[in-house]
């Protein structure tokens, strides 16, 4: 999940390029893939990055990100991915890509700095998208654009 910083034309131009990059190295690894979206993010404002790998085979999930987009989990097993300060774009000088045991049942959760800090998980119910709707109902910020997206295992 992309956000490009700032609002209107130019934070547009950084997410498109950022989505472009990460969709043509998908097969690759998250630092490959953070690293395409840096390269191609140069010269724009930049972006927020969170990227997730989820392993159904192996039961892993992976995580990879670069600014305030958010993961959060209701999960069997603690998942906490911590994303890094920084730009896409900018330069990053440090990944630190995380993994984590997944379990069917488990729901992921991802938004973008529209979204409260304050959300919470609790009160989700139903299809990944009437959750993904009650969360930008109820903890979108005023002013600002958000994205949330949820995933259930
Ligand atoms: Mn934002």
């Amino acid at each position: 999940m992309v956000d490009g910083l700032g609002h209107g034309i130019h934070a547009r131009v950084a997410t498109d390029r950022v989505c472009e990059a990460v969709a043509a190295t998908r097969e690759s690894s998250l630092v490959e893939i953070m690293t395409a979206a840096d390269i191609a993010a140069r010269g724009t404002r930049g972006a927020a990055l969170s990227l997730i790998q989820v392993d159904l085979a192996a039961a892993r999930l992976h995580c990879l990100g670069i600014g305030n987009v958010a993961t959060l989990a209701r999960s069997r097993a603690a998942i906490r991915p911590i994303t890094r300060p920084g730009i896409v774009g900018a330069r990053i000088r440090k990944m630190s890509p995380m993994s984590f045991d997944l379990a069917p049942g488990d729901q992921l959760v991802m938004y973008t700095d529209g979204i409260s800090t304050r959300v919470c998980l609790d009160e989700l119910r139903g299809a990944a998208q009437q959750m993904a709707d009650f969360i930008l109902a109820t903890w979108s910020r005023a002013h600002d654009d958000a994205t949330c997206a949820v995933v259930l295992l």
